[in-house]
């Protein structure tokens, strides 16, 4: 049987929400209030705020213009760590609609909470995200961003719904079956991580189904870096339009920010909702200009179940102007993260550069992974690409790829590496978030 479902209607005529076409004067005047709110509500009610406000001696009083916001102390990951499990929590728990968490793999895991007015919100702010990266009410959207305590497969799912989407709830994994609903089901848009959207289409070639065949027409993709050539490798093998979504769980989750599709220049931070600084990661106590690169930071100003004031997301970024949302500023491709990078020999580097620079060269696949090692006996660190090889290009034809590869990197990163170019399908594939950099090294 068919599932008729009414045209969805065309990616342009689309109904935006009142604070997406504000001025920006008219924003800021409601980031001060929100902000004021925010302020004297977190240090009322949630005892770290208090002690670490009276510590740098402010007060919510202080807050009288948004530059004053560069007063008040950060939060970081260790702070939610230390609060654990719900020490941040500003209501009461029979207030709390819902809980995230994240998985906690290099610590204790930092655990969120949303009031109802929470959920309500962050679904609005999805599925403004995804109204902007072209999705449309009554559209089929298939969410394979993993369910659970992850604020991915939920925070979409909920988003495209609020938006009026027929969802797909088939979070991530089990890709061939991922493949046969997408077959079936016939679905308009794909919510997924990039490297998992990577991995359906290479388990579609290798069943021998043209990824660029598919009823899909966009991607909003998000959860870990990338960059514009793997929007151009995804948006080519499949014949779609990939757009960014961005966020984290401590922030709010999914829709933070998202990229509008007639621009796709960077995702625009809502900034009704969230307001972003940058700082020198290096040196916290200077807040950068607008289009200076540093390291991002949130205040949350309107959640209730946790606030979040001056929150280190320790995302290296720059922020723009705004253009299809004139008055939400955009953020610039996030290069990575702080705790991602690699120094090595006193050069810092990024999976992100490796991609940017690997993707440019025909024979090379996406499908890559960065290995750490310190060999017996040297104190140097050594850096190995793992790569596989496009299927199309036979194992001779790599051999000046690998050099090409080898020579962009010292060139364009300033890294000496060794390339080893593997066979197709040869390395992990990514079910989510994908690990790109394996250290090896031994532990200090
Ligand atoms: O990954 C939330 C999310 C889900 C965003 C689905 C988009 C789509 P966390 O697990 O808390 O939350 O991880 C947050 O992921 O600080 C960034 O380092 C990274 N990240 C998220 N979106 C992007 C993006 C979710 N569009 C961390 N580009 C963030 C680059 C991203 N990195």
């Amino acid at each position: 049987m068919t599932l008729h479902a009414t045209e969805p209607a065309a990616a342009t005529d689309a109904v935006l929400d009142r604070e997406e076409t504000i001025s920006r004067d008219e924003l800021e005047a409601l980031q001060l209030s929100r902000l004021q709110h925010t302020v004297a509500y977190a240090y009322d009610r949630v005892p770290l705020y208090k002690r670490k406000f009276d510590e740098a001696g402010v007060h919510p009083t202080d807050l009288r213009e948004l530059a004053d916001l560069g007063k008040f102390p950060f939060t970081t990951k260790e702070d939610l760590r230390l609060e654990y499990p719900f020490g941040m929590f500003a209501v009461p728990q029979h207030e709390v609609a819902r809980i995230h968490a994240s998985s906690g793999t290099t610590g204790r895991a930092t655990v969120v909470g949303y009031t109802k007015k929470d959920l309500a919100d962050w679904a609005k702010l999805v599925a403004r995200s995804l109204r902007a990266s072209g999705v449309r009410p009554g559209m089929k959207v298939h969410n394979a961003y993993g369910y659970g305590l992850f604020t991915g497969g939920m925070g979409a799912h909920a988003g495209a719904e609020a938006l009026g989407c027929t969802v797909i709830p088939i979070s991530g994994g089990q890709t061939e079956r991922q493949i046969t609903l997408i077959q079936d089901f016939k679905p308009d848009a794909i919510l997924a991580t990039p490297t998992y959207l990577l991995t359906i289409a290479d388990a579609m070639m290798k069943q021998g189904i043209d990824p660029a065949s598919t009823s899909l027409k966009y991607a909003v993709l998000g959860a870990e870096p990338w960059t514009e050539e793997m929007r151009h490798e995804l948006e080519t093998t499949m014949n779609l339009k990939a757009c960014d979504i961005y966020g984290l769980s401590e922030v709010m989750g999914p829709g933070v920010a998202g990229e509008a599709v007639e621009t796709q220049d960077g995702s625009h931070i809502w900034e009704d909702h969230f307001r972003p600084e940058i700082i020198d990661a290096f040196d916290p106590t200077k807040v950068l200009g607008d289009g200076e690169h540093g390291e991002l930071v949130f205040t949350s100003l309107t959640k209730e179940a946790l606030p979040i004031i001056r929150y280190r997301t320790k995302d290296l970024t720059r922020l723009l102007p705004g253009t299809a949302r004139p008055a939400h500023r955009r953020m610039g491709r996030i290069t990575g993260r702080s705790d991602d990078m690699i120094i090595l020999r006193g050069v810092n580097l990024f999976p992100s550069q490796i991609e940017e620079i690997a993707l440019r060269i025909p024979e090379l696949s996406p499908h890559f992974q960065l290995e750490l090692t310190r060999p017996e006996g040297q104190r140097m660190d050594q850096l190995t690409v793992k790569i596989e090889r496009r299927e199309s290009v036979s194992v001779e034809g790599v051999a000046s790829a690998a050099k090409v590869l080898q020579q962009q990197i010292k060139i364009h990163v300033g890294s000496s590496c060794t390339v080893n170019v593997v066979e197709p399908g040869s390395l992990e594939r990514s079910n989510g978030k994908l690990r790109r950099i394996y250290d090896l090294r031994p532990k200090a």
